[in-house]
């Protein structure tokens, strides 16, 4: 027996093994005058709407969502809000690369240039006939290096804060294997470090959360320049190399003369998927370009029946 229905109509494509679902049809009109204003909207009177499209039994703690807004800038395209198994995102880079791919399997884009509003800022994408997608982000910066942590269980560890559209700690010395056997161990390993992080008071630029964990090591793969291990709010682990954990990563390698302007550096991920980056110099840290492909998995609506006790998800 089924109660009232309600549908949303979602796209899902995934972008180097990281999935994302956009919701093009039936979800919650938000308001603001701002994307960032809306944000907080879906925030404080729709979070059941991300509950139910993200978590189980419809989604998973892996798969990260979006919402299309309309934006006041006329240049762009849409907004986009992003939002996972935890809450919001401010930006998602491989969400991005799966939000140009939906719309142009909708026939709603093509090849060429195209603009997004995000919570903040303006991020621009260009799709490639060969359907990748480069996403330039955000400005993105390195707030403070070799920051101390006493770590429970661990011990003391060191890494550096960025922001990349959200932020990060970016930690090289770790003594972890970053291979796809051990990613149990590197997610407890890398909670225990965001929770020991937050319990210090060490937070990105006005107490902003660091609530992604990001490990690196050389890659065996010649193809790659290094190898990431990326922890997401929720406790998952990011399948890809990440857009904006790369853009982070940008901004410290710029930061210590590491790579220059328009050199390419090739972000491989705990499965072997690969982001290419590079940066442009700018007067807020560097612009970010992250080039990935995301493929389209599924054209679905999801039904949300009132008569079902896990309506809204788990
Ligand atoms: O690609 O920026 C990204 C991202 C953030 C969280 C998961 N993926």
């Amino acid at each position: 027996m089924s109660g009232k229905l309600q549908k949303i109509r979602v796209i899902d494509s995934h972008t180097g093994g990281e999935p994302t679902r956009i919701i093009i049809e039936g979800g919650p009109v938000l308001t603001g005058d701002t994307i960032a204003e809306k944000r907080l909207d879906f925030t404080a009177n729709f979070d059941h709407y991300r509950s139910a499209v993200v978590q189980e039994p419809r989604g998973s703690d892996v798969l990260v969502g979006g919402i299309l807004v309309k934006s006041a800038n006329p240049e762009c395209v849409s907004g986009i809000i992003f939002f996972n198994n935890a809450g919001m995102l401010y930006m998602c880079g491989h969400g991005t690369i799966g939000l140009v791919s939906t719309l142009a399997y909708l026939g709603e884009l093509g090849p060429g240039d195209h603009k997004f509003d995000t919570p903040v800022g303006v991020v621009s994408a260009h799709l490639f006939e060969d359907g990748r997608v480069a996403v330039q982000n955000v400005p993105s910066y390195r707030y403070r290096k070799d920051v101390p942590v006493d770590v429970p269980g661990i011990g003391p560890v060191k890494g550096d804060i960025a922001w990349g559209g959200n932020w990060f700690f970016l930690i090289s010395e770790h003594g972890q294997s970053l291979v796809i056997e051990n990613v149990e161990a590197l997610t407890n390993y890398t909670w225990k470090i965001r929770l020991a992080l937050e319990a210090a008071g060490i937070s990105g630029v006005d107490g902003g959360l660091i609530d992604h964990i990001e490990l690196f090591s050389p890659s065996p793969n010649s193809d790659a320049d290094s190898r990431n291990f990326v922890l997401c709010p929720g406790k998952a682990y990011d399948r890809s190399p990440c857009g904006t954990g790369t853009s982070a990563k940008l901004a410290c390698l710029a930061s210590d003369g590491k790579l220059l302007p328009g050199e390419v550096w090739r972000q491989e991920s705990i499965i072997g998927s690969i982001f290419e980056g590079s940066f442009q110099e700018s007067a807020e840290g560097v612009i970010p370009t992250i080039i990935g492909t995301a493929s389209i998995t599924s054209d679905s609506t999801l039904i949300l029946d009132s008569a079902d006790p896990f309506c809204w998800g788990i």
